[in-house]
């Protein structure tokens, strides 16, 4: 994406686009934040000190796995005196292109150009390993409300990755605040199979509102999949043409949690998983003309269309759409 930055909106909207495209990559969490401090940095620069400032935010995949490259430019005059600067041995003391030292130390490549023109700095994040599994998310919360109490949360252990959807009963800041308890608690046990981990969920629970969740487990070294959930997160299993509905156990964490009994599916090379929260209606098929025609465009595109063509305008929305990653040489 490329976007003007006039103001520290444009600097926001484009840590959460980072945000969003490290974590579909299959960054770390550690590494996610260490690229928006990066795109923090660049892009409150620009506010700061350049006019006409523009960011760009992309990836590139490689046989040594995928770059996240973030490049900040301006047409003069103050990102060039910032270069000059840099170029001159950057003090970290503060005051002009303050922050750009810590740019340059948590980027694997960071490279200046300037002239009284105008400067480039560019920062690529690299050595992400390539990830046998992408992911895109697409969410909105109930019209009206500031926060969601719909989250998703995705955890690596080696080639294997744990993701869940989580939505925290009714809306607004108390269901956010339950899906965020939830969150933590995935966060926290990384390598906790699905049931394990739904059950420390309804412990950390109790006293809030209260959360449905799914939690899904894919192994891509072995092909497979697990998948457990507790409540009405909708899943959905394509591969190749046939598609499955994935059951899971009535129940509340934190209130009811029911004896939870996993589902595991072999995994062939070309799987799509899509789990959503209720506030989507669960009456689409991935193999649908719309549904199919966004696929084919890619990830993102595929949760945008689900999002914007079944969300309900009487709940928050959200879907996480996974899918086998394409082979690198
Ligand atoms: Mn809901």
């Amino acid at each position: 994406m490329t976007r003007a930055v006039t103001g520290q909106a444009d600097v926001e909207a484009l840590c959460r686009a980072g945000r969003a495209l490290s974590l579909s990559l299959g960054s770390s969490l550690d590494r996610t934040e260490e690229l928006v401090l990066i795109i923090s940095e660049l892009g409150t620069n620009l506010v700061r000190h350049a006019q006409h400032g523009e960011m760009r935010l992309g990836h590139e995949q490689t046989a040594d796995g995928t770059h996240i490259i973030v490049s900040a430019t301006d047409r003069g005059p103050g990102m060039s005196s910032i270069a000059e600067a840099l170029r001159d041995g950057f003090s970290t003391s503060g005051g002009l292109g303050r922050g750009l030292g810590l740019v340059q130390r948590l980027s694997d490549r960071f490279e200046v150009t300037s002239s009284p023109d105008g400067s480039q700095f560019v920062a690529v994040q690299a050595e992400l390993g390539h990830r046998p599994v992408r992911f895109a998310a697409a969410a909105r919360p109930y019209p009206g409300e500031a926060v969601s109490g719909d989250a998703w949360s995705i955890q690596w252990q080696g080639a294997s990755c744990r993701i869940a959807v989580i939505d925290g009963a009714g809306h607004g800041p108390a269901a956010a605040a339950a899906s965020q308890v939830a969150r933590a608690v995935l966060e926290g046990h990384p390598g906790s199979s699905p049931v394990d981990v739904l059950s420390r969920c309804h412990t950390a629970l109790r006293g809030t509102r209260g959360a449905v969740i799914t939690v899904a487990l894919i192994d891509a070294a072995r092909g497979s999949l697990t998948v457990a959930g507790v409540g009405n997160i909708e899943s959905y299993l394509a591969t190749g043409r046939k598609e499955r509905h994935l059951v899971t156990q009535r129940g509340m964490l934190g209130s009811t949690m029911p004896n939870v009994r996993p589902v595991e599916i072999a995994l062939d090379d070309d799987w799509l998983l899509a789990l959503h929260s209720d506030g989507i209606r669960a009456r689409f098929s991935l193999q649908e003309p719309a549904i199919g025609a966004a696929r084919s465009l890619g990830l993102q595109e595929l949760a945008n269309a689900i999002l914007e063509g079944f969300a309900s305008p009487t709940d928050d929305a959200l879907v996480l759409v996974a899918a086998a990653a394409p082979r690198v040489r």
